[in-house]
């Protein structure tokens, strides 16, 4: 084995996004692009000589080949260890949780998420630091400095390890170790949630319905929901990764979880539908006939947590800015602190790891708490397994009390994905140009309060993110906030969030869309979103 000096030339495109760096796979396929990358990144870090590496990925296209070249790269970068999920497989959390119980320097993620995956599709690498957390931008700006200005990369000539069987083996001095998967991430689960109580439900006849969508979380899923909690098997459905996700969009939501969807707005639905996505860090919520709102989820979980032994005392709640501030009226009852962040896990980091919040969440179907640095998608399912193993109701009578309690907040997301760039971009800055004028002034009957691009100040080490989504807020506390996504690999996509509060109970019975209408219309008088992006309705509304 001998370490190579490759000579390569820089990208001018490898910027991380929202989520890590995500591009077109034939992208990825361009000579020398993962190898760029993932050097990019050594050089923006210090000190992990003799350190651990973990590496894994959502099974996608691409990962295996990826894999090999990083474990190769870090043997030859110095690392003294790697470690490595059988089969290239770790979802997000787990990963997480991974670097975390072996103090890990940091670890690479493979995944475009919910992105489809195939040669055709998409993937991606993201970069965890060692607290198990997505690389703060700090790190993903030093990344992409040094990826414009990279000459050339180290790589071991070491032939190719043997993803597929557990146990140690050498490149130099570098130990490459690949293990399980599923059982250090199950392990913790157990420490967290009541798996008897659960085990009860199951046996007392309740009925639930997972779908891994083709995606990572099939093995999680089948070893916990079915294997250690005694759920009939078959309760697990698409449990077996593929490559291109059986050619579908492994994104947990209304449209493209059309199975489960259909099964659980069927006559004979099961009590309990979940779905998660890609990588896993994802989590759809569904009672029999009823949608639960990722943000409504955040907050119920927040109001139930004692029903799990892991969470007997919550510290705080953190929410990304577009999320429904459900959650905030939850903090407020139990006398906890709560913090409005931007968009992307990466800025829950520094809250949890200086114990300010527990709980963290996302509209866009992410939930997740301090045992790991990842929002968690099977964890948000068991959640409420033990929410409902604790309470023996309904997940729609649970969600309906928990409105009439705290009123509800109204809240939906559409999205105009792969729209043209310019045309959204123009939206944005026209928008954005107005906002001043805007705050006083009424639309459609409503006065507006503020106007503005959201800028959040990080409370722990005071770094500043700004340009983090155009908000205008109405004087009765609606508002509508417009994002351009930060994950997408075509065109652009516009999201449109809008939330409005109703406290009384006889109107919780409302349409979500018809409640909304007003605010909706709005949104498109005030930006022009027919305009700008010629589309005459959303590509996806959750
Ligand atoms: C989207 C979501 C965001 C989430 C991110 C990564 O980002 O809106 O809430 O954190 O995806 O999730 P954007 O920039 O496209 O709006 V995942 O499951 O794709 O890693
Ligand atoms: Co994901």
């Amino acid at each position: 084995m001998s370490i190579k000096t490759v000579a390569t030339t820089a990208f001018d495109d490898q910027k991380p996004g929202t989520s890590g760096l995500r591009k077109r796979t034939p992208d990825f396929l361009r000579p020398h692009y993962v190898e760029n990358f993932i050097q990019s990144t050594f050089d923006s870090l210090e000190g992990f000589a003799g350190k651990t590496l973990v590496v894994g990925g959502d099974g996608r296209y691409g990962n295996r080949q990826a894999i090999q070249t990083i474990v190769k790269m870090a043997a030859a970068n110095g690392f003294g260890k790697v470690l490595v999920g059988q089969g290239g497989w770790l979802s997000t959390p787990a990963a997480s949780c991974v670097i975390r119980k072996y103090g890990a320097f940091g670890g690479f993620v493979l995944s475009a998420s919910h992105n489809p995956g195939g040669p055709n599709a998409d993937f991606g690498i993201k970069y965890n630091i060692g607290n198990g957390g997505p690389a703060p931008e700090k790190v993903t700006e030093a990344i992409y400095a040094h990826s414009k200005t990279i000459t050339e990369y180290k790589i071991t000539d070491a032939a190719d390890i043997d993803l597929d069987r557990c146990g140690n083996s050498q490149i130099g001095n570098t130990v490459v170790e690949v293990i399980d998967p599923v059982n250090d991430y199950a392990e913790l689960m157990k420490q967290l949630f009541d798996f008897e109580a659960i085990r009860a439900l199951f046996k007392s006849g309740f009925r639930m319905r997972f779908d891994a969508m083709h995606a990572i979380t099939g093995p999680y899923a089948k070893v916990i929901i079915e294997q250690q909690l005694g759920a009939p098997v078959g309760t697990v459905i698409n449990g077996i990764p593929s490559e291109d996700f059986n050619n579908g969009h492994p994104d947990p939501n209304l449209t493209y979880a059309e199975e489960l969807v259909a099964e659980m707005f069927s006559a004979n639905a099961p009590d309990f539908g979940a779905a998660s996505d890609g990588d896993g860090d994802r989590n759809m919520i569904l009672g029999n006939n009823f949608f639960v709102t990722p943000s409504d989820s955040l907050a119920l979980i927040a109001a139930n947590a004692k029903c799990a032994p892991g969470y007997q005392n919550i510290t705080g709640i953190a929410r990304s800015m577009p999320t429904s501030a459900a959650s905030d009226r939850v903090a407020a009852a139990l006398g906890l602190e709560c913090f409005e962040t931007p968009t992307g896990w990466k800025f829950f980091g520094n809250l949890m790891d200086a114990d300010r919040v527990t709980l963290c969440g996302e509209e866009s179907f992410g939930t997740g708490s301090n045992h790991v640095r990842e929002k968690d998608g099977l964890w948000a399912v068991l959640f409420w397994l033990n929410i409902l193993a604790a309470r023996k109701e309904s997940v729609e009578a649970i969600v309906r009390e928990h409105w009439a309690k705290y009123g509800r907040n109204f809240y939906s997301r559409h999205d105009y994905e792969g729209v043209d760039s310019a045309g959204a971009n123009t939206l944005m800055s026209d928008l954005e140009a107005k906002m001043p004028a805007l705050i006083g002034t009424a639309l459609n009957g409503m006065t507006i309060a503020y106007a503005d691009n959201f800028s959040y100040t990080d409370p722990i080490d005071g770094s500043v993110s700004t340009k983090q989504g155009l908000r205008i807020g109405f004087e009765d506390g609606s508002r509508i906030v417009f994002r351009l996504s930060g994950t997408g690999t075509q065109g652009a996509t516009l999201r449109l969030y809008v939330e409005r509060f109703e406290a009384d109970s006889a109107q919780h019975v409302q349409d979500t869309q018809a409640a909304l209408a007003n605010l909706i219309q709005t949104a498109d008088d005030v930006a022009g979103i027919k305009r700008h992006t010629g589309r005459t309705e959303p590509t996806v509304i959750t």
